[in-house]
């Protein structure tokens, strides 16, 4: 688990027939954002029987811009250092050359190109950890879905094409870094069959809790080496156990025509240094398109994403969560050791201040300064309050890091309060402000603020 602490983001990856459909089904768009299922669900959302999927979608997969050189380094560029793609979703299309099913890229479709092993192999060239999503539980090709589509397998027969697919992923493709099972069914034995079977072949593999269904108790996932929180979710709290969010940069998962949804380049490096301070990595998907290319959209944000990591890395790689189980109205704390790194989201001219830690720090600075120059610090002892003094103007609007350096272990206020959670508080404080500048109000933001600081704080 080393390297996936030490790595704390990672690019994931919705790649398969349904990039094809776009969302689309004869005509109809049943994307996330007309309120359906995500894009990669079409099958399911459009009722599409089995035989017509195939017959329609894998004639026309023929991705032959991909280019694996060019994946992989984007997301290295990102900063990113996993990479999951997946192998099987749930329209049971295989992405790699199995014996298991004739349902695959190889056979199935004119490109005939084992995509896992393209990959793997380019992740192995340029020294980034690669892992394969696989759902072993639903499969709307394969599997039954009622009287009108009974699938091509019984139960038994699909449970021996899941041994087999595994057996195959975990031979044929080198060094299988993360095992992202995804949707586990109620069958904790099954489950725990195939966790096993990862661990005899690959035992360095880290294993997601989704190889078990959501609802089997923590402590019966023998074989989850992380917490795979809920897609897109920020907890409220620190966790203090291994885990992940999953997060789009957009609606859909899968590639969509019709999805223009896209979160900023500072949403996506809010979320990722808010992930930190509860100690989460995040996992950022990209949804090729049917030619085997990444979006524009896509590859600008891992751009500026990669931009801000290059200065601002040592604040997310291999930190832990904030020393304090809250936010602060300017943002959220990661911590290394005796170092504290401020992610300031929202910029205080009077100052950056926060509560919880004993102990005035020995200095503060900002992490992009390269000559670190120091930052006027003040420290309360009564409410353990510190305070950094900064300029009127935010050196970087997307988040600022401050660096916040300690002489000794960093001592928490065990009787600290703060109520301020930024996954959720934010988002109505703004649409307060907005609908204040809309209506003319008087009051400022810093008035906003002060009423609002009042009032988390009390
Ligand atoms: O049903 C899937 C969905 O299509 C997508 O793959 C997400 C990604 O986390 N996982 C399941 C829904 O949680």
């Amino acid at each position: 688990m080393e390297w996936w602490r030490e790595a704390r983001y990672g690019m994931f990856i919705h790649w398969g027939l349904y990039s094809v459909a776009g969302g689309e089904w004869k005509g109809k768009d049943y994307g996330k954002e007309q309120g359906g299922a995500s894009a990669e669900w079409v099958m399911n959302s459009a009722k599409v029987p089995g035989k017509e999927y195939r017959e329609t979608l894998a004639p026309q997969f023929n991705p032959t811009q991909f280019d694996a050189e060019k994946w992989v380094s984007v997301a290295k560029a990102s900063g990113m250092k996993y990479m999951v793609i997946t192998s099987k979703h749930h329209d049971g299309f295989c992405l790699f050359d199995t014996k298991a099913t004739d349902y695959n890229v190889m056979e199935a479709s004119p490109f005939k190109r084992d995509i896992i092993k393209e990959l793997s192999e380019e992740c192995a060239k340029q020294g980034i950890k690669f892992g394969v999503y696989y759902s072993q539980f639903k499969d709307w090709y394969h599997r039954s879905r009622g009287k009108d589509n009974p699938g091509t397998l019984t139960n038994e027969e699909y449970l021996k094409l899941v041994e087999d697919n595994l057996e195959e992923l975990l031979s044929n493709y080198g060094e299988m870094s993360v095992l992202w099972f995804d949707t586990g069914g109620s069958d904790v034995i099954e489950a725990n069959a195939q966790g096993a079977r990862v661990r005899e072949l690959q035992p360095n593999a880290v294993i997601c809790s989704r190889l078990y269904n959501r609802g089997v108790p923590a402590n019966q996932k023998k074989y989850a080496d992380f917490n795979s929180l809920r897609d897109r979710e920020l907890p409220p709290e620190r966790m203090t156990e291994d885990a992940e969010t999953c997060m789009t940069m957009r609606h859909n998962w899968g590639y969509d025509r019709t999805d223009d949804a896209w979160k900023s380049e500072k949403d996506i490096i809010e979320f990722l240094a808010l992930c930190g301070a509860r100690g989460v990595n995040l996992l950022l998907n990209v949804g090729p398109t049917p030619e085997g290319t990444l979006l524009p959209e896509e590859t600008e944000r891992l751009a500026a994403v990669g931009e801000w990591m290059k200065v601002n890395g040592e604040s997310i790689y291999g930190t832990t969560c904030s020393p304090v189980d809250f936010d602060f109205w300017w943002g959220g704390i990661t911590q290394k050791d005796k170092t504290l790194y401020l992610h300031v989201l929202e910029w205080k001219p009077e100052g950056i201040d926060f509560n919880g830690v004993v102990g005035k720090p020995i200095k503060a600075y900002f992490l992009a300064d390269a000559e670190r120059n120091a930052l006027p610090v003040k420290y309360d002892a009564k409410g353990h309050f510190t305070t950094v003094e900064v300029p009127k103007e935010a050196p970087d609007f997307r988040n600022t890091v401050i660096v916040v350096e300690y002489d000794c272990a960093i001592e928490t206020d065990p009787d600290a309060k703060g109520k301020y959670h930024w996954y959720t508080t934010r988002s109505k404080r703004h649409t307060e402000i907005e609908n204040n500048a809309h209506a003319g109000q008087t009051e400022n933001l810093t008035a906003v603020t002060e009423r609002k600081r009042k009032r988390n704080n009390k």
